[in-house]
């Protein structure tokens, strides 16, 4: 490899961060049941001990992205021991995600709800999502509204649209100077007929609808079989209104695998077109990259570092890729060459490169060993075993 070319993705990597959640930490499982790990965070103070451990193994994942009902259950008067924590472990707070899918008033639906006290409800904790986003000066407010209908007929598609919109018009008005709203988009799950966002196109309408500091999350799991997510991509940088991601994989549906487990070249390609905006169309900065993962059969922690690793391989992978070039190849529709200038990049192993960009930075070459080396694990397995033993969790 060139050194222009080892220049090239050493820079790439200087800008590539991303966020980590704290559910990815916590003891969760399917519908089936909950498989309990001993060494799974079940308190805030352990989700953020976690993080700074990722972040000191990668450097790559300075925040973690919260959920309101789990970690700050009290709302706003739990801003106060987040801000310990984020003093205490230096991880500062992330993306605040309210939560509108666990209560059982929301049964038929939040912010669509046809009762219009529940619509109040869920206005009132998006409002107090974005109070603690503001006093923990976090930029982004995740929303995923679980709301739809099981059964045609059985829910007006409509006047639920109505409602919507007049709810994030509402939440809209009340960020601050900077934050950002992102509305999440999934075609279905937990509703089985209709969802009320369900894909990207419903988001895009509901976020411009809401104001200027709203966009899209794009949440890789979140979309039919074989959809092609990069033209998606691709056409919310065009209409400026990609936001964020939320990543991981899948094999079937909203499987929350880790990213690029399952199909790595379709991670490359997305990153291809986040470089494409920035090398050549003059982009400024990019979306915010969360990864939104809970593993039961893994590990977390060798979960979490194994995915951040894994995220930074194929951004590298992305970052090879000779924008300038391509497009030549493009335009001359010169289809063989400019494909394998594509898949070059991707089989190029970039791990040597990762590693001694690590290195360079004073961190580990191999994250993952280095968390198996550093007794972490067994640490928080001796002191968490026996509580989780019990079954208590941040979702009990
Ligand atoms: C829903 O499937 C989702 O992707 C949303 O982002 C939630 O906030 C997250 O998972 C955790 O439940
Ligand atoms: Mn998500
Ligand atoms: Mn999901």
């Amino acid at each position: 490899m060139s050194s222009a070319t080892d220049e090239k993705v050493f820079a790439a990597l200087n800008e590539f961060f991303i966020e980590i959640p704290s559910w990815g930490f916590a003891n969760t499982g399917t519908r089936f049941g909950k498989f309990q790990q001993a060494a799974a965070a079940s308190t805030i103070e352990e989700k953020f001990a976690d993080a700074a451990e990722v972040h000191r193994l990668t450097g790559v994942t300075p925040t973690l992205a919260l959920h309101v009902l789990w970690d700050l259950p009290n709302g706003v008067s739990d801003v106060a021991n987040i801000q310990k924590l984020e003093s205490a472990t230096g991880i500062r707070p992330g993306s605040i995600n309210p939560n509108l899918f666990q209560d059982a008033e929301y049964k038929f639906g939040s912010i669509c709800n046809p009762d219009p006290k529940v619509r109040e409800q869920a206005l009132a904790h998006l409002i107090d999502s974005v109070e603690i986003g503001k006093a923990l000066r976090s930029a982004e407010v995740s929303l995923w509204i679980a709301d739809g209908s099981n059964y045609p007929g059985s829910q007006s598609i409509r006047r639920r649209i109505d409602w919507m919109k007049e709810v994030l018009r509402a939440t809209h008005k009340a960020l601050g100077p900077d934050q950002i709203m992102l509305v999440e988009y999934k075609p279905f799950e937990p509703a089985f007929y209709h969802t009320d966002i369900a894909d990207w196109g419903m988001a895009m309408e509901l976020s411009r609808d809401a104001g200027p500091q709203a966009r899209v999350l794009v949440d890789t799991g979140h979309h039919y079989q074989s959809t092609n997510i990069e033209q998606i991509v691709a056409w919310l940088l065009s209409c400026n209104q990609l936001g964020g991601f939320h990543f991981n994989d899948r094999k079937y549906a909203d499987d929350d695998l880790t990213i690029g487990s399952i199909d790595p070249y379709q991670v490359f390609r997305i990153f291809s077109e986040l470089l494409v905006e920035k090398t050549l169309r003059g982009g400024k900065s990019f979306p915010a990259f969360m990864i939104d993962q809970s593993h039961n059969l893994k590990g977390k922690m060798e979960a979490m570092v194994q995915t951040v690793c894994t995220a930074q391989e194929l951004f590298a992978k992305a970052a090879l890729i000779d924008q300038e070039k391509l497009a030549g190849l493009q335009d001359s529709c010169s289809l063989v060459e400019a494909e394998e200038l594509f898949r070059g990049a991707f089989w190029t192993d970039v791990r040597p490169l990762v590693r001694e960009w690590r290195v360079a930075r004073g961190l580990s070459a191999d994250p993952l060993a280095a968390l198996r080396e550093s007794g972490y694990m067994e640490k928080i397995t001796a002191e968490r075993k026996e509580k989780n033993a019990k079954g208590q969790s941040s979702y009990a």
